[in-house]
């Protein structure tokens, strides 16, 4: 049966999660889908970049513990503050994958304590409901399929981990290169204008195949924007790709 595709307006009359609540609103503000992936490995680079793409994005996503010099104070004191600076919200794409019992402690403990700074985490749903049960202090964007080449998300997969999503009242959102029920938020990664691969398995679309074919509520750009020479630039370019791509698609 073929759902409407629904507006961030309308988006922020069925989906209550307070983290989804959130990103509709900046969404609607700075007229931006647009989430960064920050896939730097210091310190130094993670800030200037947030710096340079704030102003014109929904969240950050992160992945922590490529960092080589991460420390509390000087990476997420300082990355909160342009946080606040620029309103946007941080994103950890940890993929958690295990009991819930261990994701517990690699959510709170160890190295990042995740939990004292992340306003939404990504998590498999692989090891089932329950697993999910910890991440109450967060929004959970569950990861339904992936980008990359010779996956093993097929139809059936993501059928399953989209009933536990929605089912989940700690996830608001799924990570997919397919369609996804309204109630939940749809992220894409694997988009960039210039390139359909990485020689590495990843396989990209452009922002109108996200929005008009996929119907996605948000757009996850890595190489494509902190790569690119001028990543402020390519930040904006992306984000009006985006925003016009979503308005294509009403
Ligand atoms: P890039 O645009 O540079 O290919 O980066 C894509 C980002 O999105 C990476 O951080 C990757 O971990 C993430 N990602 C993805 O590419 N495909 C998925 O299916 C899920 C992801 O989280």
């Amino acid at each position: 049966e073929e759902e409407k595709r629904l507006s961030y307006e309308e988006k922020l009359e069925i989906c209550d999660h307070t983290v989804a609540q959130k990103l509709l609103q900046i969404a609607l503000e700075k007229k931006s889908n647009l989430i960064v992936s920050a896939d730097v490995t210091t310190t130094k680079e993670l800030l200037e970049l947030a710096e340079k793409v704030g102003p014109h994005i929904v969240a950050l996503k992160t992945h922590i513990d490529i960092l080589l010099d991460f420390d509390a104070d000087q990476t997420i004191l300082p990355l909160k503050d342009l946080a606040q600076k620029y309103n946007f919200l941080i994103m950890e794409d940890r993929k958690f994958a295990d009991i819930g019992n261990t994701q517990e402690l690699q959510f709170a403990y160890g190295t990042y304590k995740i939990s004292n700074w992340a306003d939404l985490v990504t998590a498999q749903v692989i090891a089932g409901y329950e697993s999910l049960d910890c991440f109450r202090n967060v929004g959970v964007v569950a990861i339904i399929g992936m980008s990359s080449h010779g996956n093993l998300t097929d139809q059936n997969y993501r059928d399953e981990a989209t009933k536990i999503a929605l089912s989940h009242p700690n996830v608001f959102g799924g990570v997919s290169q397919n369609k996804i029920p309204n109630e939940l938020l749809l992220f894409t990664p694997g988009v960039n204008l210039a390139h359909t691969g990485d020689g590495k398995g990843q396989q990209y679309n452009t922002p109108e195949h996200a929005f008009t074919k996929l119907e996605s509520d948000f757009i996850i750009v890595g190489r494509g924007i902190y790569k690119a020479d001028d990543a402020e630039q390519s930040a904006l370019t992306y984000k009006i790709a985006g925003w016009n791509a979503y308005e294509a698609s009403l």
